[in-house]
């Protein structure tokens, strides 16, 4: 008779949770240092941009700017985003979303080095290992949440209507709470263990390192470069999308299916068609008016007489919160602060409320603080790269606004209210 015994033994043998199920001799605390210190540096640049790119929303303005509005606290560190350098935002946000992406296989591996712990039974021995692994439940999870809704974000920007910031903000705070937590546990340990034995030298007690190795088909340092090379190809294909020109055809990653902005002045990224929102050229042709108002009362304006105004030229980009830019496009038109002027405030105006033509939709209004309005480089814009705007552009005009993301960079304006946001 064949006791159930030994069976149930050899099956516990193979499941994920026996030492002996993970075999890679790859494993150990240098390689999982490795990829820890890469990421402590590159999600805390993550989470740095990403508060500075909900600073530069403006939340704290009006609640047309405000897709948080339950922050509270959170909202802390806000302050006035400032209108230079004017490739500001483009930077900050292209890092964000770039570096969020060439960081995908370094934290892959990261997850893939460390795995058998998830693993260990028992899954709790004391209370404090039990709030241990919850916290790296929190860290895990986290990580995935905000890569997963940030991928996803730039990629599909209409799967979470509204609620993408939220998520992702939230999440933030979430994740990076748990994340400071451990790389205050684990820094010092993968500092040390890289010092002293390099990132082959044994570890004393190394939890990570596989009891029975298999025999090596690669070794720590070729796996690394296989990171790095998955990181590289990644941002190859997707640096480009924050350029113009051919580097941009380069961006294999950019989100397909997006409008094509063909080629001439007009030729650079859109990001929703007129037709897309509904904007015909019944509500942009003659019967288009702007709506200025002010303490000087309600002005109304035709494309005619604003280009009637004192022209100015800005050389300004077009930089999304999904990470794309444009290089300088060169706008024209009248200046925020003379429109201010005439609407009664002639010196330091205060910020302005924007309204779009467009019915529905979440970027149809957005305010704009008064050194915004103040910056002689922040236009109504008529016409860009020597041309009239077109359709798909903003036209009849729209804001351009230095620094500023372009959700503020509202297009097919219909009412300028300033001092009421
Ligand atoms: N009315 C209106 N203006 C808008 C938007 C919109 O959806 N509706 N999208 C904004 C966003 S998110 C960006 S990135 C810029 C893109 O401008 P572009 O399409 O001219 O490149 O327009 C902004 N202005
Ligand atoms: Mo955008």
């Amino acid at each position: 008779m064949v006791s159930s015994r030994p069976r149930a033994a050899a099956l516990l043998e193979r499941l994920p949770s026996a030492p002996g199920f993970w075999r890679s001799p790859v494993r150990g605390v240098p390689f999982t240092a490795v990829l820890g210190l890469v990421l402590l540096a590159g999600i805390t640049l993550l989470f740095v941009t990403g508060l500075l790119s909900y600073a530069a929303y403006n939340p704290d303005l009006a609640p047309v700017n405000d897709k948080t509005p339950d922050k509270g606290l959170l909202g802390f560190y806000l302050f006035p985003w400032p209108t230079s350098p004017h490739w500001l935002y483009r930077l900050t946000q292209g890092l964000h979303v770039t570096v969020g992406i060439v960081l995908v296989p370094v934290l892959l591996a990261k997850l893939w080095s460390v795995v058998p712990r998830l693993f260990t039974l028992p899954p709790a021995r004391s209370l404090a290992h039990a709030l241990e692994r919850i916290s790296l439940l929190l860290l895990v999870g986290g990580a995935l949440f905000e890569f997963v809704t940030g991928l996803l974000n730039i990629q599909l920007e209409y799967l979470f209507p509204g609620s993408f910031y939220p998520l992702h903000f939230y999440g933030a705070w979430v994740f990076f709470a748990a994340f400071l937590a451990h790389a205050a546990l684990r820094t010092p340990q993968a500092v040390r263990a890289l010092r002293t034995g390099g990132l082959n030298g044994p570890v004393p007690g190394d939890v990570l390192e596989s009891p029975a190795p298999a025999a090596p088909t690669l070794s720590r340092r070729g796996a690394l470069a296989l990171v790095g090379a998955g990181s590289l190809v990644l941002l190859v294909t997707s640096v480009g999308r924050s350029f113009d020109g051919p580097l941009r055809r380069l961006a294999v990653l950019t989100p397909r299916g997006a409008a094509e902005p063909g080629s001439g002045p007009n030729g650079f990224q859109i990001n929703k068609t007129a037709a897309a929102v509904g904007i015909t050229t019944a509500d942009t042709g003659e019967g288009w008016w702007l709506t200025v108002s002010g303490p000087a009362g309600v002005l109304r304006f035709s494309r005619e007489q604003l280009l009637a105004m004192e022209q100015h030229s800005a050389a300004l980009p077009i930089a999304c919160v999904e990470g794309w830019s444009t290089s300088d496009q060169w706008w024209r038109g009248v200046r925020l602060r003379d429109l201010a002027a005439l609407a009664g405030y002639p010196d330091r105006p205060p910020g302005v409320m924007v309204e779009s033509l467009q019915r529905s939709g979440p970027f149809r209004r957005a305010a704009l603080r008064d050194n915004q309005v103040r910056d002689p480089r922040s236009l109504l814009a008529l016409r860009v790269n020597g041309e009239d705007l077109s359709p798909d552009h903003g036209y009849p005009a729209r804001i351009i606004v230095p620094a500023a993301p372009g959700v503020l960079n509202t297009k097919w304006v219909a009412r300028l209210t300033f001092g009421e946001l």
